[in-house]
């Protein structure tokens, strides 16, 4: 008798994970001004009605053969990131970008403390010893997000039912191009998007 009340119990709890709780996968697919795919691009989406779970999860960002690997991070705010010096030379890593201004000063090795990204917007980081050096981390207001991969696509899973404003970034856009924000609804079907970089106004042919 035991034994069936509790099949009973776990039939009850896997109705209630398909009602309002139910959760759907959102596809975007990015391109360049030209059509090409757009790999290394941020893509979150916001829920409209500004509630989402604070999900702060701890990256890192290595510097390896005098890169920044990788070079794009995407991040919820309030969280941290740690910059292990994986070569052997030493990397003095810095931001001027306002969201998160910072310097790791001459370093080898694992600096003491990661850095906290308290802010959201896009913070680009260099090292002084090494100009070539880049990477590009994208700090969001959402725990819902990812980046494309070589062929432009991302998938964001586990998307709670809702309306979004669907955002994303890439270093393109630090040139001046522009980059749609569409309204999405997830509801109980997968959703795919397709969102194109528009080209800077003063690249734009006469
Ligand atoms: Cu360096």
């Amino acid at each position: 008798m035991k034994r069936k009340l509790a099949t009973y119990t776990l039939a009850a709890c896997s109705l209630s994970l398909s009602g309002p709780l139910f959760a759907t996968s959102l596809d975007v697919n990015v391109k360049d001004a030209q059509g090409n795919a757009l790999a290394d691009a941020a893509v979150y989406v916001e829920p409209l009605d500004g509630s989402f779970p604070a999900r702060p999860k701890p990256a890192e960002i290595e510097q390896k053969n005098r890169k920044f690997m990788p070079l794009m991070t995407v991040i919820q705010t309030g969280s941290e990131i740690a910059f292990p010096n994986n070569d052997t030379v030493r990397h003095h890593v810095y931001s001027f970008s306002p969201a998160k201004p910072f310097e790791l000063k001459l370093y080898s090795g694992t600096p003491g403390n990661p850095v906290l990204f308290d802010k959201p917007g896009t913070v680009v980081i260099g090292c002084n010893i090494h100009d070539r050096m880049v990477a590009y981390i994208q700090v969001v207001n959402t725990p819902y997000f990812g980046k494309t991969n070589e062929t432009g696509k991302v998938r964001i899973s586990d998307l709670p039912a809702g309306k979004y404003r669907l955002k994303a970034w890439h270093p393109q856009l630090l040139s001046g191009a522009t980059m749609p924000e569409p309204e999405i609804a997830i509801s109980k079907q997968d959703v795919a998007v397709s969102i194109a970089l528009s080209p800077a106004a003063d690249n734009k042919p006469h």
